[in-house]
């Protein structure tokens, strides 16, 4: 019988009790209070609060050169269960560079919230559990919430060449902001 090459181990794994991607070409980060200064509405809050405090980790793989049109990114972030200010732990949120370039992001543990805002500014949130799938058309601005009592964990899929464009909403915002209501979550006007 003719012998092939034994198969290969994956070369990238999502260790599930870490929320962090394992393999090659995997980059790491995290984002603590002292990184997020004008993020939250109540700033006096997050000012006050341990600075070091980690609010979210991004662990990513990037196979190919960062801006090369063609290939894929692959990120797992995980969002630490917290609010300041009332309003929940999430992330900064950002349009992309090449702003009709779209995304895929999938729950995978937690509960939160998807904020998608388009150029009008209009806003639709959707919620996030275990196996949810969303896709982000291009042109809309997308930030994660966690509203629940664990981490919130989910993996996203963009275009290798659709950069990340913080400045538009560090300066004008998202047009909604998502607090802690007695029932859960509310959507507020920002
Ligand atoms: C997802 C992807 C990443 C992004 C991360 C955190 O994993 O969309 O590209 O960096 O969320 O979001 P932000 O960059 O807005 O802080
Ligand atoms: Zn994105």
């Amino acid at each position: 019988m003719q012998s092939f090459a034994p198969l290969l181990d994956p070369q990238l794994m999502f260790d599930s009790s870490t929320g962090l991607l394992k393999g090659e070409h995997v980059i790491s980060e995290s984002r603590r209070l002292a990184d997020l200064a004008g993020v939250f509405a109540d700033e006096a809050a997050r000012s006050a609060m341990e600075p070091n405090t980690v609010v979210y980790s991004v662990s990513s793989t990037f196979p190919v050169e960062n801006g090369k049109v063609g290939g894929l990114f692959f990120g797992c972030t995980t969002i630490q269960p917290g609010t300041i200010g009332g309003e929940y732990f999430m992330t900064k949120g950002h349009f992309h560079t090449k702003i009709d370039t779209a995304e895929f992001y999938w729950c995978l543990e937690g509960e939160g919230a998807l904020l998608l805002m388009n150029e009008s500014r209009s806003c639709r949130v959707e919620r996030m559990a275990p196996g949810s799938l969303h896709y982000i058309p291009g042109c809309v601005a997308h930030r994660t919430i966690n509203t629940g009592e664990k981490p919130l964990i989910f993996g996203a899929c963009w275009p290798s060449d659709a950069g990340h464009n913080y400045e538009r909403i560090r300066i004008h915002g998202f047009s909604v902001r998502l607090v802690k209501g007695g029932d859960g979550p509310v959507v507020v006007e920002a």
